[in-house]
């Protein structure tokens, strides 16, 4: 049975929930994920800071950086999580469980350049979506990147290290603020926020990795004090700020997805030098890229295709794969299962006993 999306489709409204958050967990500089911990860190970046042209590339031979193989969307995480969630507050209501950035993509498909593959489930109730994780790693295999391209990579993830703090504020040593620029750079750790949201008639539970607090931590749902950093060029020309526009438009999904209200750009030089940080709110991106991106369209054909899926037999226990073609979404029921890459032993026996 095949089943087909047009990317031209949309849901003729798309009403939206304020998103929620559950929980968060964390991966650690191991590579392991641990859950209660509740860490994170703090933007702290005083505008006299920026004279100082901190050199994001500095410190690249010593990037300790986690192998491809092991960067991809642990789907067990999530589930674990859920289970931890679930122990404490009940079984909860989900249409679709998924990574956050498997939905940017979706919700961006028209601005997508590259084909895609992923992997869907119908498992006790729910509907859940991890990228095909094989074809994504020969995809990142395939293509080889200059060295100048991994120190832009790298600048990124040197620049959450120069504007955050390890803890609060009035917690951190002059020594951990100021030394911030000669401190190793990995990226093991990480936080992650499970949160459940809905559009149009659809729910959805997704993770999405956050960079931290912008200003402070509230006891529970700290969605509205995460900060999303970003790096990008200085921009020069048209061409410039036409990227940037596409980049500042998936930030925007990325974050209207967890509901995430701040974005930290960091504008470095072609030498990457940081010369410039602009804040954003999120809720004022649409505004701002008006008459050239509509992300109203985005959000209306989001809805519609998550609708689509929604159409599934969640009764069910199947597998499917999912393809973009000829500017369709494509569902095909799959032989073989792939429940193994998605389930963990922890999340089946848990849901198990919930039925008995
Ligand atoms: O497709 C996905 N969602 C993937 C997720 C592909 C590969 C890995 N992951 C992992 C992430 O490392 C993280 O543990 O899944 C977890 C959650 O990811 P997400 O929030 O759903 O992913 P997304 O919204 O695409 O990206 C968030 C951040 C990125 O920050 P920027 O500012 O670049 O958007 O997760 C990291 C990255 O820091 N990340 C990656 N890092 C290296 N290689 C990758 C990647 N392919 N994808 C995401
Ligand atoms: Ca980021």
């Amino acid at each position: 049975m095949i089943r087909q999306y047009s990317i031209a489709n949309k849901a003729k409204s798309a009403s939206i929930k304020q998103p929620k958050e559950l929980l968060t967990y964390n991966r650690d500089l191991d590579g392991n994920y641990v859950y209660g911990a509740d860490e994170f860190t703090y933007y702290y970046f005083p505008d006299a800071y920026i004279d100082k042209s901190f050199d994001l590339k500095g410190g690249f031979s010593n990037f300790k950086k986690i192998p491809e193989e092991e960067n991809i969307g642990d789907f067990q995480s999530i589930l674990n999580g859920i289970v931890k969630y679930e122990q404490a507050h009940g079984k909860i209501d989900s249409d679709i469980i998924s990574f956050r950035g498997i939905m940017t993509k979706l919700m961006t498909l028209h601005t997508l350049k590259e084909p895609f593959k992923l992997k869907l489930i119908t498992y006790d109730g729910h509907i859940m979506i991890k990228n095909d994780d094989e074809f994504e790693l020969n995809k990142r295999k395939s293509t080889p990147t200059s060295e100048y391209q991994q120190k832009c990579e790298y600048s990124g993830y040197k620049f959450e290290k120069l504007v955050m703090l390890p803890k609060p504020w009035p917690e951190c040593t002059r020594k951990m603020i100021e030394n911030r620029h000669k401190a190793q750079v990995n990226n093991y750790e990480q936080t992650i926020s499970v949160v459940k949201t809905s559009i149009g008639k659809t729910k959805l539970l997704l993770a999405g990795e956050v960079d931290g607090i912008f200003d402070y931590k509230p006891e529970h749902n700290n969605l509205s004090h995460y900060i999303e950093l970003k790096t990008n060029k200085l921009i020069y020309n048209e061409n410039q700020a036409k990227n940037f526009e596409t980049k500042l438009y998936k930030t925007w999904v990325q974050c209207f997805l967890l509901g995430i209200k701040k974005i930290g750009v960091g504008f470095r030089d072609d030498n990457l030098l940081l010369k410039n940080i602009e804040l954003y709110e999120t809720d004022e991106v649409p505004l701002l890229l008006k008459d050239k991106i509509n992300c109203m369209t985005s959000l209306k054909f989001f809805a519609g295709l998550m609708e689509w899926f929604n159409e599934l037999d969640k009764s069910k226990n199947a597998s499917y794969s999912v393809s973009f073609d000829n500017d369709h979404v494509v569902v095909l029921e799959s032989q073989e299962s792939f429940e193994k890459e998605f389930l963990s032993e922890e999340f089946v026996s848990w849901r198990d006993s919930l039925r008995v």
